[in-house]
C-alpha cells in the first residue's frame, strides 16, 4: 500500500512537472547507422525535439561500421583520429546527459564523408517548453538558492529549469526509496 501510494504521489509529481523519462530514438530510423541509401541523418535530426534523458539509438553492422563521439570541429572535417568516445557493439544507446550538441560519426575511412555522421542537438533555450507559472508558484517548490522569486517573467525559464532540476533530485529519490521497499 505505501508503495502504491509512492507510485501515485511520483506520477502526479512528474505530471505536474512534465518530467520527461526520455525518449528513445533510432538513428537512421528503419535504415539504420549506414553509409548504404544515402540517409539524410541531418534531416532525420531536424525532425526531432531532443531532450535531455532521451537515448540516442545506433544500429549498425559492427563488421563494416562503428559510432565515435566527437568535437564540433572534429565533426566538420571528419576527423576520427581522437575521439572522445567509441562504441563498436552493433547495437549502442547513448543517453543524452546534457544539453547543447551531442556529435557523432562513423569512424570507418569515407563514411563520415559519405554522410554518415549526426548531430543530436538538445536546445539549450526551453524557455517555450517551460513549466508553467502557475506551476511555479507552488509552494512546494524549494526556493533553492535563489532570492525570493520576483513578478518578472524574464526570470521565469531560468527559475523553471532549477525548479525541474530540483524536482528531478526529488524524483529520483522517491523512486529510489520505492524500489529499495520492493526489494
Ligand atoms: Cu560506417
Amino acid at each position: 500500500m505505501a508503495l502504491f501510494v509512492k507510485t501515485v504521489a511520483l506520477l502526479v509529481l512528474m505530471a505536474k512537472f512534465q518530467v520527461s523519462l526520455g525518449v528513445m530514438y533510432k538513428v537512421g530510423d528503419s535504415a539504420g547507422w549506414t553509409t548504404i541509401g544515402n540517409v539524410n541523418y541531418k534531416q532525420w535530426a531536424a525532425t526531432k525535439t531532443f531532450q535531455v534523458g532521451d537515448i540516442i539509438q545506433f544500429e549498425y553492422n559492427s563488421q563494416f561500421h562503428n559510432v565515435m563521439r566527437v568535437t564540433h570541429a572534429m565533426y566538420r572535417s571528419c576527423n576520427a583520429s581522437v575521439p572522445l568516445e567509441t562504441f563498436n557493439t552493433g547495437n549502442d544507446s547513448y543517453t543524452v546527459k546534457t544539453k547543447g550538441h551531442h556529435f557523432f560519426l562513423c569512424g570507418v575511412p569515407g563514411h563520415c564523408q559519405a554522410g554518415q555522421k549526426v548531430d543530436i542537438n538538445v536546445p539549450r533555450n526551453l524557455s517555450s517548453t517551460a513549466p508553467t507559472p502557475s506551476a511555479l508558484a507552488s509552494p512546494t517548490v524549494p526556493a533553492a538558492t535563489t532570492p525570493a522569486p520576483t513578478t518578472s517573467t524574464a526570470a521565469a525559464p531560468l527559475e523553471a529549469f532549477k525548479s525541474g532540476f530540483v524536482m528531478f533530485g526529488v524524483l529520483i529519490a522517491v523512486f529510489v526509496v520505492s524500489v529499495s521497499g520492493v526489494a
